[in-house]
């Protein structure tokens, strides 16, 4: 019995070398290829110098060469560090230093974003630098970097390595917090191969199977349920770049290799706008399964789904510290609002906010899972990790839901304060903190309103000192520093921010006011508080 995912990948590469397994822009891989390119990347690694246990940070957009970094630092013995690629010098410099990160696989963008860091990442030694898409490195970085394909040239694409055990770590992935910067949730072989067999389970994923991916896979949802699937199940997958809604409807229209599609709500909404703009076509007929998750599926937008491609999606329920959670069944009913039930070989269930006592069925409280997908802890913070979970190994997910009468669990709010945009995380703290470092900023408060493209959208309500700032102003500071999905898409002006007796900020207050003031553009002149 396989002990990981990478083992059931080279195993079943072994068995049948010639099958299709990934295809990307004109690049075609049979699986033995792949396996290949990953034992080559692995021992290019370890003649490096890697050892088991260092790891390695992936901050690349989707590619080949995402895939065979991924899986060979895992052979190598490595773990791999996943680095959104909209990352900037706030995210990128905590997250390298905090995992202490090697080597780093990269672009030239990327590399160009590392570079004035430095001097706060010590332990970074080297890069290897993908040309595609920035073209070849133009300025000099201040590592020694090695190029993607020389380094798989150094390698040994018939090399047997020792693989990983199931409780060796093969995988942080920085999830943000309501308190101080994001953590490294450790999730270890196991987990992985528990996750993608419930999973792969659940979907009836077979060889049979072709998934068209378009999510980025530096993300749980990109990675671990389709590019993972695909090599569990010995599928294949139509690997792209991005998203783009006018190429992945003709694809899902008129490519009838293509068996399934995954995305957040965002996509959704735009495949059925484009759809509507195209007008009527022909409803793909190989395609069996469309699923959403990372954020709120609304009940319009799944009977909008069913409409346009005649089909119920299916949406489900994960987390990075947890991979998936929850599916609405692939056989049964899906019910629009809900986020199904456990995968099989899991447990979730509803407690008290309060007394953690568990609550009977159809009361709110908050979601705790448990089972063999849930990850080991926070990287170095054992305070963190502490607080996650209670004593008989519930993780405490700070989703708020209810579990009806029939089982379905339905996600009602949360818990923490996360603004969730086109399936991206946004946590309104470490945008309130860059903006408090502006001159122009008084007082900030951050929060989520309801936005129809991206389900919620990042607001600042600022107390501005004189002279005011502009909005734009404060939007183009935070890019310069964070991640350009969290800039606010609206900033407020007011006098003073509503607080309470204690004095912390009333955001509730502010969202039911910003809620009934239409936005005349995202940018609004000071108003009463
Ligand atoms: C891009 N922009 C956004 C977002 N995405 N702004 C707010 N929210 C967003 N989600 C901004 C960019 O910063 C940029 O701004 C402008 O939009 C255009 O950028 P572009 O890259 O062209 O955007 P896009 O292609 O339209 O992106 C929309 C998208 C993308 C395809 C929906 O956001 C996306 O791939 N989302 C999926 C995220 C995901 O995989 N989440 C899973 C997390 P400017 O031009 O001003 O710089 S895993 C998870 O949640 C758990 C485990 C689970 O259950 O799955
Ligand atoms: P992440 O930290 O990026 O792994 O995001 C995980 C969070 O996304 C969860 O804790 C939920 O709040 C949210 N999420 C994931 N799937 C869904 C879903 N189907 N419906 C509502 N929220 C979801």
């Amino acid at each position: 019995m396989a002990t990981s995912l990478l083992e059931t990948f080279l195993t079943r590469a072994r068995q049948s070398p010639e099958r299709p397994i990934l295809d990307f822009e004109q690049q075609r891989f049979t699986a033995g290829q792949l396996a290949g390119h990953v034992a080559a990347f692995a021992s290019a690694l370890q003649r490096r110098g890697l050892k088991p246990g260092e790891r390695v940070a992936l901050f690349l957009e989707n590619s080949p060469a995402f895939v065979i970094s991924y899986l060979g630092t895992q052979y190598a013995g490595g773990v791999v560090v996943l680095v959104n690629t909209q990352y900037r010098q706030v995210e990128l410099g905590h997250i390298l230093s905090d995992a202490g990160a090697r080597a780093c696989v990269t672009g030239a963008a990327g590399a160009a974003e590392l570079a004035p860091l430095k001097a706060q990442l010590p332990a970074l030694e080297w890069l290897v630098t993908e040309e595609s898409p920035g073209g070849p490195l133009s300025a000099p970085v201040p590592w020694p970097a090695v190029d993607f394909d020389a380094l798989l040239a150094e390698g040994n694409p018939t090399a047997a390595l020792p693989l990983p055990g199931g409780e060796q770590l093969a995988v942080l992935g920085y999830t943000s917090g309501t308190t101080g910067r994001s953590k490294g949730a450790m999730l270890l072989h196991r987990n992985l191969l528990a996750n993608v067999r419930a999973v792969t389970e659940a979907w009836r994923w077979t060889e049979k199977d072709r998934l068209l991916l378009t999510l980025p896979l530096f993300h749980t949802h990109g990675l671990m349920v389709g590019l993972h699937g695909t090599l569990y199940s010995g599928g294949s997958v139509d690997l792209r770049r991005r998203f783009a809604a006018p190429e992945v409807l003709s694809a899902l229209q008129e490519d009838s290799s293509l068996t399934m599609f995954f995305g957040v709500p965002t996509m959704y909404g735009r495949l059925v706008e484009e759809a509507r703009r195209t007008g009527p076509s022909p409803r793909p007929r190989s395609l069996r399964l469309l699923v959403s998750g990372s954020a709120p599926l609304s009940p319009q937008l799944f009977h909008d789904v069913e409409e346009t491609f005649g089909q119920r999606i299916l949406e489900r329920y994960g987390m990075t510290e947890t991979i998936m959670n929850t599916t609405n069944p692939y056989e049964g009913e899906r019910r629009p609002g809900t986020v199904g039930m456990p995968y099989p070989g899991q447990e979730a269930r509803v407690v008290d906010v309060r007394t953690r006592q568990p609550l009977p069925d159809g009361e709110t409280g908050e979601i705790e899972v448990r089972g063999p997908h849930v990850f080991a802890g926070y990287w170095q913070r054992p305070d963190a990790t502490a607080e996650s979970f209670d004593p008989e190994g519930w993780f405490r997910t700070g989703d708020l839901g209810l579990r009806d009468r029939d089982g379905y669990f339905h996600i009602t709010g949360r818990a923490r304060e996360l603004i969730i945009s086109g399936g991206f995380n946004v946590y309104p703290r470490e945008v309130e903190e860059v903006l408090a470092t502006h001159p122009g900023v008084a007082e900030v408060a951050v929060l989520g309103l309801p936005d129809s493209d991206f389900g919620e959208q990042v607001v600042a309500v600022v107390v501005p000192r004189s002279p005011a700032p502009e909005a734009q102003a404060l939007t183009d500071f935070c890019k310069d520093s964070l991640a350009s999905f969290k800039k606010p898409r609206r900033v407020v002006f007011v006098e003073a921010l509503p607080r309470n007796a204690l004095g912390k900020v009333q955001k509730h207050l502010l969202r039911e006011r910003l809620q009934t003031q239409a936005p005349p553009a995202n940018v609004q002149k000071p108003t009463e508080p």
